[in-house]
């Protein structure tokens, strides 16, 4: 382990030690097979927060063949539900505790307001952990009615050694998404952590031993995509294989899968969430949702409210305090109190901000507000709004996953759900209005996994989440997220007094 220190602004975060930048494999702390690191970023400034064990082709299979011992022969998947279930509790205690600690390290690394990480999303991860500890002993299957002479049993199983590749945006709040329910249902795991964000993982997954959690149960490889991801995407021996990512990947981790054994995959992948204001909204009050929408965590979440819809009746006013809003955003420092937006997660995804804003005023969107970056150390980026953004336009068509607002007009209802659904992607949609029909029209016509109707990014644990078309497949989350990780077998068995 390497220890490093930085003093940040006191008394929002202490100095923090980042203890474990190793892979952790079958419950020990190892170097990389090669003995390659390498560096994770702090994106205030750019500079090298820790080198970190850099994992591959041979340290994916090292992984895999730990969590297949632990599954084929160990005690997780065979222990009851209830002595699974204390260990998750036990674990979300843990997160609990060191909360803050947790919420610094992953300000840190990832730039988002420290007020977010401590008060919203590690929270947010404890609460998943104590969800699905709650699931772990109330998994069970059904009887059905023969029409025979048979009685008929479907038992629900645990799947195998679960494969699990997460992104940079919400770095443990996806861990907790992905393997809450994969050990709920008694699974083994190996999962990737995004390059950009690989320490908060590996910080939890040490608690997750001191809760109990056998060896070899839980591996967590940092590396990048292209090489551990695509190992463990392509494996042989991995049985399911669950993704969070840009639609582009989505179609290599399927074809991987394909390629080798098949394994079932679930992905939950981009999107180009409408969020509908209708004209007897109240303005103040949509102008703020749909800020928020959008400017939410940098404007890096797949269902950001990333094309505003405002009727045409409202819009000008609409523009106005829509750009108000966003010239009234704070920047900065996220371990700064009031810190509304920290930097972008690094240099790639700043360029790619930059060049959409570049495309937006090329393609005739009117600029009303940022546009550029700010300061000039680090990948902030001033909270940028367009108006008369058309369908066409390719900030209205691609993910830009940054803090840029399109606001497009419409007339009415019909149109607005044509233009709402005339995407590739499925993820979400926001409606702002005070009728009930609007909003129960809107909410059957949309195409999208979720509807948020007067709220925007509400992430219960019981909650479903996931896209209709290549927003992906699959849901995490809530009950349904369970599906993804259990076998199904059918046992029947013959009656010989079918009477009794
Ligand atoms: O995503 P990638 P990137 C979108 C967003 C963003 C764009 C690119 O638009 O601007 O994607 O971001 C692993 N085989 N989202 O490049 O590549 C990678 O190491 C196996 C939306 O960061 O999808 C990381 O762990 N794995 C999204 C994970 O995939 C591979 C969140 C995500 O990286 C791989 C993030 C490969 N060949 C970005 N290539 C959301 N849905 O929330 C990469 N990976």
């Amino acid at each position: 382990s390497q220890s490093t220190a930085v003093a940040l602004e006191d008394p929002i975060s202490p100095p923090i030690q980042v203890n474990y930048t190793k892979l952790f494999i079958n419950g020990q702390f190892v170097d990389s097979a090669s003995g390659k690191t390498f560096p994770t970023l702090d994106p205030r400034t750019g500079e090298v927060i820790a080198n970190v064990a850099e994992g591959d082709t041979e340290d994916i299979n090292r992984a895999v063949k730990a969590a297949r011992k632990a599954f084929d022969g160990g005690p997780w998947p065979r222990m009851t539900g209830y002595e699974r279930s204390k260990i998750l509790l036990r674990f979300a205690d843990l997160i609990e505790k060191h909360n803050d600690e947790i919420a610094a390290l992953e300000t840190w690394d990832n730039g988002k307001p420290y007020e977010q990480s401590a008060h919203g999303e590690i929270p947010m991860v404890t609460r998943l952990f104590r969800y699905y500890a709650g699931w772990a002993d109330k998994i069970h299957g059904i009887i059905v009615p023969a029409d025979s002479p048979h009685h008929v049993q479907v038992l629900h199983e645990p799947i195998g050694v679960a494969g699990q590749i997460i992104p940079w945006n919400f770095p443990l709040l996806m861990f907790a998404w992905k393997v809450g329910p994969a050990l709920a249902c008694g699974n083994t795991i190996v999962l990737k952590t995004a390059e950009q964000t690989p320490l908060s993982a590996l910080l939890v997954s040490k608690l997750l031993h001191e809760a109990g959690l056998p060896d070899g149960v839980l591996n967590v490889v940092s590396g990048y995509g292209p090489t551990a991801g695509a190992a463990l995407a392509s494996h042989m021996d991995v049985d399911k294989l669950a993704f969070t990512g840009s639609t582009a990947t989505g179609h290599i981790i399927m074809e991987l899968a394909a390629r080798s054994n098949l394994k079932p995959v679930t992905l939950e992948l981009g999107g180009k969430s409408p969020m509908i204001v209708m004209d007897d909204a109240d303005i103040d009050q949509a102008v703020e949702l749909a800020h928020f929408a959008l400017f939410f965590n940098q404007g890096q979440c797949c269902c950001a409210g990333s094309r505003t819809f405002v009727h045409e009746r409202i819009y000008d006013e609409f523009v106005e305090k829509a750009k108000a809003r966003a010239l009234k955003r704070v920047v900065g420092d996220p371990f700064k109190k009031g810190v509304e937006q920290g930097p972008q997660i690094d240099e790639d995804q700043f360029n790619k901000i930059l060049h959409f804003i570049k495309s937006g005023v090329h393609s005739g969107a009117t600029l009303v507000s940022g546009g550029e970056r700010l300061g000039d150390r680090g990948y902030f980026v001033k909270p940028t709004v367009f108006a008369d953004v058309q369908d066409g336009m390719e900030i209205a068509k691609e993910e830009i996953f940054g803090p840029v607002q399109s606001i497009l007009k419409f007339k009415d209802l019909n149109e607005v759900i044509r233009r709402s659904n005339d995407s590739h992607y499925g993820l979400a949609a926001g409606v702002f209005t005070k009728s009930l029909d609007t909003a129960n029209t809107l909410t059957r016509a949309l195409r999208v996994g979720t509807v948020w109707i007067n709220c925007f990014d509400v992430f219960d644990a019981g909650i479903p989440f996931g896209g209709y078309k290549m927003s992906g497949h699959g849901r995490d989350k809530g009950i349904d997220s369970l599906k993804n990780y259990l076998q199904i077998k059918a046992v029947v068995t013959h009656l010989k007094n079918p009477a009794w």
